[in-house]
């Protein structure tokens, strides 16, 4: 028994010497401490032992335990340090390497010029609002004056999702007003910019899909002078002080009266050239004071309340500040048109 300890001893040292890696290292713990490890083995002999014998063979047996286990240890700490070597050297980064710039992008020309309007109505106390592009066709619709059999109506320009027309993809945003005016204390000043759908054949200045700003103010005593005194606000902030405009009549169910904007042309300063198509005004967006019987329609009294609203295409306006040519381009997302801007 002696002999069988000491071999065990001197195998163990020599295998655990040797060891590579944390597998084999617990092959070899099993091997000689496990329960069923040549250790314990030698342990079972025990019993045949002479009450002489024993208590010697026993200090031996524990001995050699001690010894492994500590050998153990020691292997245990040179294998981890190894593979934490190897692991560091796998993983080195060389921060004398020069980096790759990464390519930054930047905002589509539209929402440049979305945000820039955007501020001049926040800087004006408005409130700016997002809605549903599914929308009611109560909502796009018979909120707004456009009452059945009303041209906007057909088919011919509006997705509608079911036959009887009850909803749709917005045709307008004018629909996010009536919510304001649902779910708003009144007095109420907001804007909501968005997408808007309508069943145009593309071209250089149509487009199925486009983007709206609309705006709306409503208020006691609010009159046609403080439509007139914003919009020429927004226009000297937009153009530059001392930009000309002009009101034209014009027609729009949910206002009345209602009225076209134009500009004085930045090219020619109003003389007539290509830019403006020799009108010398640019026109830049329909207005109006809200008809009585849309603000009747959302349970507000005309008689004490009146209101002004505005709607403008963003594109339009985003061609115009960047001088694009084409509506396509804004929309077709070609990097090397983007990058430009
Ligand atoms: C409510 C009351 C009034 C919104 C308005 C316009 C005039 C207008 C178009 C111009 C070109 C949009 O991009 S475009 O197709 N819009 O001219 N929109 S007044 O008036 C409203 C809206 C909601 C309750």
């Amino acid at each position: 028994m002696r002999e069988q300890l000491a071999k065990i001893r001197e195998e163990a040292m020599a295998k655990l010497s040797a060891v590579s890696g944390s597998a084999e290292l617990e092959e070899l713990r099993v091997r000689y401490l496990g329960k069923k490890g040549e250790l314990t083995a030698v342990l079972k002999q025990m019993g045949s032992l002479s009450a002489a014998e024993r208590p010697e063979m026993g200090k031996l047996a524990n001995e050699v335990r001690a010894a492994i286990e500590e050998k153990l240890a020691e292997a245990r700490t040179e294998v981890e340090a190894k593979a934490l070597e190897r692991k560091l050297r796998a993983e080195a980064v060389d921060v004398t390497v020069p980096g790759r710039a990464p390519r930054l992008g930047h905002r589509h020309p539209m929402y440049v010029a979305l945000d820039e309007m955007k501020d001049i109505f926040i800087g004006m106390g408005f409130t700016v609002l997002d809605g549903p592009e599914i929308e009611l066709g109560e909502l796009n619709f018979d909120r707004l004056n456009a009452e059945p059999g009303h041209p906007s109506r057909d088919w011919s320009d509006t997705f509608y999702f079911d036959r009887d027309e009850r909803v749709m993809l917005r045709s307008q945003t004018s629909p996010m007003q009536v919510r304001a005016m649902d779910t708003m204390p009144l007095p109420i000043r907001m804007v909501a910019p968005g997408r808007v759908y309508r069943k145009d054949e593309v071209d250089a200045t149509h487009s199925p899909m486009f983007h709206q700003i609309e705006g709306m103010v409503i208020d006691k005593g609010v009159t046609m002078a403080d439509l007139k005194g914003t919009l020429n606000t927004v226009v000297q902030q937009l153009y530059g002080e001392g930009t000309k405009t002009r009101f034209r009549p014009h027609h729009f169910p949910f206002t009345e009266p209602s009225c076209e904007m134009d500009v004085q042309c930045h090219k020619c300063g109003g003389a007539g050239c290509p830019t403006c198509k020799g009108e010398g005004w640019i026109e830049l967006l329909g207005a109006g004071m809200i008809h009585p019987h849309v603000l009747e329609m959302a349970g507000i009294d005309p008689e004490v309340w009146s209101g002004w609203a505005f709607g403008f295409g963003l594109e339009r306006l985003a061609m115009r500040r960047f001088r694009i040519d084409d509506l396509r381009l804004i929309f077709e997302n070609d990097v090397r048109f983007l990058e430009q801007f």
